[in-house]
């Protein structure tokens, strides 16, 4: 999948703001710091785009990005290092969860787990939720470049554990740093566009 063109749409900050516009939606979630930024800067191979997340007042903000007109890109704000975080550890962000839950055509869910430093406890929170919705996931394990080569099958198979992944449930390598796994997730969004030819099925209800 070649990207001609991506653009800033808005930022939304409650659901009232949310885009309803029917395209189809690939979002992107993970911790604070996991490099969530970094990976869609280097898929869209510039750096205006997740800068604008990262504006102050944006970083909590569901934010847009309209692909070659047919689909956006939406970076979730990271969790983790929130107040309400703290507070209650089994509570994702209220608008989160809101985005997920709304959202139409239902979207590709991208989660992000830090590769060096492992799944936490946030991070399978975070998963059940998307998995409790029945939504299409995948994980990626990002910074993959400072795993060595030797450890990086256990550094993945240590995620779908502590994820509770499925056998068919698996673990993508990136690094934005080296490129590593960006044609993956082309790939991967390619194939849930295209639902006959994508292996990416949305996960059963329990
Ligand atoms: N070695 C390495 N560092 C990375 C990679 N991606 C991000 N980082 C670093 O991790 C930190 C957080 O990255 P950022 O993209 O801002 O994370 P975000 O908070 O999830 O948006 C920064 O210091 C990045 O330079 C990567 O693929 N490899
Ligand atoms: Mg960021």
């Amino acid at each position: 999948m070649r990207v001609a063109n991506a653009e800033y749409v808005l930022s939304a900050v409650s659901p009232d703001h949310f885009v309803r516009d029917g395209l189809p939606s690939i979002a992107f979630a993970g911790r604070s710091n996991v490099g969530k930024s970094s990976m869609l800067n280097r898929l869209f191979g510039r750096r205006r785009l997740a800068r604008i997340s990262s504006t102050p007042g944006r970083t909590q903000a569901v934010n847009y990005f309209l692909v070659d007109r047919r689909l956006y890109f939406v970076d979730l704000p990271g969790y983790g290092y929130a107040r309400a975080a703290k507070r209650d550890r089994r509570r994702w962000s209220n608008v989160i969860e809101a985005f997920l839950r709304t959202s139409v055509p239902r979207p590709l869910v991208v989660l992000l787990v830090d590769g060096k430093i492992g799944g936490t406890q946030l991070d399978r929170h975070a998963w059940d939720y998307v998995r409790g919705l029945g939504l299409a996931s995948l994980v990626v394990a990002t910074k993959i470049d400072k795993v060595s080569r030797g450890r990086r099958v256990r550094a993945l198979d240590k995620i779908r554990v502590t994820l509770g992944a499925k056998d068919d449930e698996s673990v993508l390598a990136v690094s934005a740093l080296t490129g590593e796994g960006m044609a993956q997730i082309w790939h991967a969004v390619a194939a849930f566009l295209d639902p006959d030819s994508s292996p990416l099925k949305p996960t059963e209800t329990p």
